[in-house]
């Protein structure tokens, strides 16, 4: 063990990127210290000391989703109690209220819904760009885009061609789950495949939009999984370069149907974090989703190699509809103090790590 840290510190420190191998002796190692150590040196190295966040805010339109995924505590049928999708008007209130709260960035995910034409995005990408020109509006999974290239028979390049027309900027980094087939057949049958999300992330960057990617872990997942999820997504990125952040999601079970899966704890929420760092050479960002994490292991996770923290997000429903028992909402002067207490310098960027200012 000694010389596997030993021979990844030497790697760190000339930029020579870890294998597969490596990888999975890292997640399963127990000595979570020597690869927070190995992960703060390699963030170090890239990113200095500053810690990025934003002030954003979710809107999530429809919770009706014909993909029942079994990991998801937030999808609806259309007869469902508790199903809805927002009016117009509701969207465009939220959007003006996180405006006026100073958000420079819109987040907005939703439901695979069976019935709402390909018009509604449009029309609510271009109502929420001409009342609010300044934010910016992160928005729709590659899950949705092969949607939506289903729904009006287009190629995924004329979707993102009309999307962009309307308002939209870049794309968050969900629906990526976990890319293998065997585990993916288990937990989200009816979704597209791995292969599938990796072939539309890719036609979005070379378009020209930058995305996020994530990966949900803690369900049913064995360590070679997570490798071959990392994996898939290094070699992406070193194909196009269009990926902004890695988002490590961990799962929250709560009303959720995946046999057995009891969701993740401190350190393995750690060591996944740093992990991906030490390992994705080629992502500049790390992002401890502080919504899944919780606010205390989202902190330390600033010292095992993560330089962001996400937003303020003031209205979260896919993690506590599965029982995230983090707070919805923090306010900026909360993330300020919070990375701050960690030792480390704030700084609020915007959705393309454009730095705004240094606290
Ligand atoms: O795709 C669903 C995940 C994702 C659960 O790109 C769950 O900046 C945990 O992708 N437990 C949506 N996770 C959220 C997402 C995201 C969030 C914040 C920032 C960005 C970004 C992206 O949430 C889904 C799915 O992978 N999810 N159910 C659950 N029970």
């Amino acid at each position: 063990m000694i010389n596997l840290f030993e021979n990844i510190r030497t790697k760190i420190e000339t930029g020579t990127r870890i294998s597969d191998a490596e990888a999975l002796d890292l997640f399963r190692s127990n000595d979570l210290l020597a690869i927070g150590e190995l992960a703060a040196l390699a963030n170090r190295r890239r990113n200095g000391e500053a810690v990025y966040f934003n002030v954003n805010r979710h809107i999530n339109y429809t919770n009706i989703c014909v993909n029942r995924c079994t990991f998801c505590a937030f999808h609806k049928g259309v007869e469902d109690e508790g199903c809805y999708t927002l009016a117009l008007n509701d969207i465009l209130a939220k959007a003006a209220e996180a405006s006026a709260a100073g958000a420079t960035e819109i987040h907005m995910v939703g439901g695979l819904h069976p019935d709402l034409p390909f018009d509604f995005y449009l029309e609510m990408l271009a109502a929420i760009k001409a009342d609010n020109p300044e934010l910016h509006i992160k928005a729709f999974t590659a899950v949705e885009i092969d949607y939506f290239a289903q729904l009006t028979g287009q190629s995924v390049e004329q979707v993102i061609g009309e999307l962009q027309q309307a308002g939209l900027d870049s794309m968050p980094g969900g629906g990526a789950e976990i890319f293998g087939k065997g585990v993916r057949d288990k937990i989200c049958p009816e979704k597209i495949s791995g292969e599938r999300w990796l072939e539309v992330t890719e036609k979005v960057h070379r378009y020209g939009l930058k995305t996020n990617a994530t990966m949900l872990f803690g369900h049913l997942e064995e360590y070679e999984d997570r490798v071959d999820h990392l994996g898939r997504l290094r070699q992406l990125q070193d194909r196009t370069g269009g990926f902004q952040a890695f988002i490590p999601l961990a799962f929250q079970p709560d009303n959720t149907r995946v046999p057995g899966a009891k969701g993740v704890g401190g350190v393995d929420a750690l060591k996944t974090l740093a992990i991906s760092r030490i390992y994705l050479d080629n992502f500049r960002h790390v992002k401890a989703y502080w919504v899944m994490l919780g606010l205390k292991i989202a902190q330390v996770a600033l010292n095992f190699g993560v330089n962001d923290l996400d937003g303020t997000v003031v209205e979260e429903k896919i993690g506590h509809d599965a029982g995230a028992d983090s707070p919805q909402a923090m306010t900026k002067e909360q993330i300020i103090e919070l990375i701050r207490k960690a030792g480390r310098i704030p700084v609020e960027r915007d959705t393309l790590y454009q730095e705004l200012k240094t606290f």
